[in-house]
């Protein structure tokens, strides 16, 4: 079993259902266990701004799935969810992301690991460092390091009866 954390992030119909949702899938893929899942948060865009607030997440996964597999997972869990591909950044129903497999470096041209824009991205940092504060992103340091370097505007952790209302 290989350990493995996965970004999840939707801003369109219900996010906060549809993570919920995919954290539930991401439990059904073969050879894999869903370990934890963070708490959600809700998070002002990034990049492309002219969209809704999304809400974000982190699974963390034991998996017997090779990485390349389980990236492949991720995108029929993104498509079965009816994730339609337009341009970069822009607003989507589901976005599953390959962070993080047991600290292995890989620079294909399909996957990047650890992910290249992780340890700067508030919306992954946050619930990263909250399930495994001291996991080492590649040599940028620990989780929860960068995420104490990250300004924390425009992130909101929910409570769990807030989930419900932010559907
Ligand atoms: N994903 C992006 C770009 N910008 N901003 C937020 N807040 N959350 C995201 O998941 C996100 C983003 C590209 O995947
Ligand atoms: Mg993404
Ligand atoms: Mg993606």
């Amino acid at each position: 079993m290989t350990r493995a954390f996965v970004a999840l992030g939707s801003n369109l119909e219900r996010p906060a259902r549809q993570i919920r949702a995919a954290f539930a899938a991401l439990a059904l893929l073969p050879g894999t266990r869903l370990v934890r899942a963070s708490s959600l948060y809700r998070t002002t865009p990034v990049g492309y701004l002219d969209q809704p607030d999304f809400i974000n997440a982190v699974a963390e996964l034991d998996t017997e799935l090779a990485p390349a597999d389980l990236l492949q997972a991720l995108f029929a869990i993104e498509t079965d969810f009816g994730r339609v591909r337009s341009f970069r950044n822009a607003p989507r129903i589901l976005d599953l992301d390959l962070l993080w497999f047991q600290g292995v470096v890989l620079n294909g041209s399909d996957l990047i690991l650890p992910h290249p824009r992780m340890h700067e991205r508030a919306f992954v940092l946050y619930p990263l460092a909250e399930l495994a504060p001291d996991l080492a992103i590649g040599t940028h340091g620990s989780a929860a390091e960068l995420a104490a370097h990250c300004p924390s505007a425009g992130i909101e952790r929910l409570q769990v009866e807030d989930n419900e209302s932010s559907e």
